[in-house]
């Protein structure tokens, strides 16, 4: 597996055991290119070699350049369920149960780069909402193509209050600053299989305060369905990023509150850490 950090001087790509540094590295190139590992391979030749002491940093930003941040949603049994949960009072929980059933997936926009934190960086919950939760996604990098060529890890941060009230409030529930994590890298290499777990815990006062555990097998759609359908009739010049819907949502009492430590881990590709600002 390649990995691609970003730092605010340079970048690191990582290759086994080998470490090297790139002071004039372009992500939306890698985006934009037919075959992204020749430009990774290309950077490594020019770059220089670093000590792997170089990777432990304490942040990092999103591995991105201008890529816009898409979203699916209601992917996995779980999710389906606490969506249909949190809207039933409304009437809106038969969308949650028909869009899990029906060919057409849930694809929402996410995020901007400027609304996308990297690890380390605070994520943010909004002011007008009294329920809220991070949302642990495998999420996929697709070029200008539509090949997915890479894969991290994302946070799809959300408020279940607004969303619960009006499925048309989505956009709000999803789209705000600080909404979005990516990071810590991008990873090139074999797809994850369907074995990859991925971990959510949550710290509170250095307690922790909740943790789960799913795996790729709870994804219900394929990875390649979600980006067809991203694409469809659609152009992104420079790539996107897709997060992949979530597996774990927190029983309906908890909710994010300030000072709140977030790490997700999923297998092969790191373990992004955030706070709620
Ligand atoms: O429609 C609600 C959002 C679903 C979502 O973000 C997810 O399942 O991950
Ligand atoms: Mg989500």
């Amino acid at each position: 597996m390649i990995k691609v950090y970003r730092g605010k001087e340079s970048i690191l790509i990582s290759d086994r055991e080998q470490v090297y540094e790139h002071a004039s590295f372009s992500f939306d190139q890698l985006f934009r290119a037919s075959n992204p590992k020749t430009v990774l391979e290309d950077a490594m030749r020019e770059g220089t070699p670093v000590s792997a002491e170089a990777l432990n940093k304490p942040n990092w930003l999103p591995p991105m350049g201008n890529q816009e941040v898409w979203a699916a949603g209601v992917t996995y049994f779980r999710s389906r369920e606490a969506r249909m949960e949190e809207s039933e009072d409304a009437g809106g929980d038969v969308f949650y149960d028909m869009v899990y059933e029906a060919d057409r997936p849930e694809l929402f926009f996410k995020a901007t780069p400027a609304r996308t934190r990297g690890h380390g960086a605070p994520i943010c919950i909004r002011k007008d909402s009294t329920w809220d939760v991070p949302e642990p996604e495998l999420t996929l990098a697709i070029n200008s193509q539509g090949k997915i060529f890479g894969y991290t890890i994302g946070d799809d941060v959300s408020s279940r209050s607004i969303e619960g009230e009006n499925p048309l409030y989505l956009p709000q529930a999803k789209v705000y600053c600080g909404s979005c994590a990516i990071g810590p890298a991008l990873c090139l290499g074999e797809p994850p299989s369907k074995d990859t777990g991925i971990n959510l815990t949550i710290r509170r006062n250095g307690e922790v305060a909740f943790e789960d555990r799913t795996t790729l097998h709870q994804l219900k759609r394929s990875l390649e369905e979600l980006v067809d359908f991203l694409y469809r009739d659609n152009e992104f010049p420079d790539g996107a990023l897709l997060m992949t819907g979530t597996g774990i949502v927190p029983s309906t009492e908890f909710t994010l509150q300030s000072g709140d430590v977030v790490t997700i881990t999923i297998d092969g590709l790191g373990t992004p850490e955030n706070a709620v600002a």
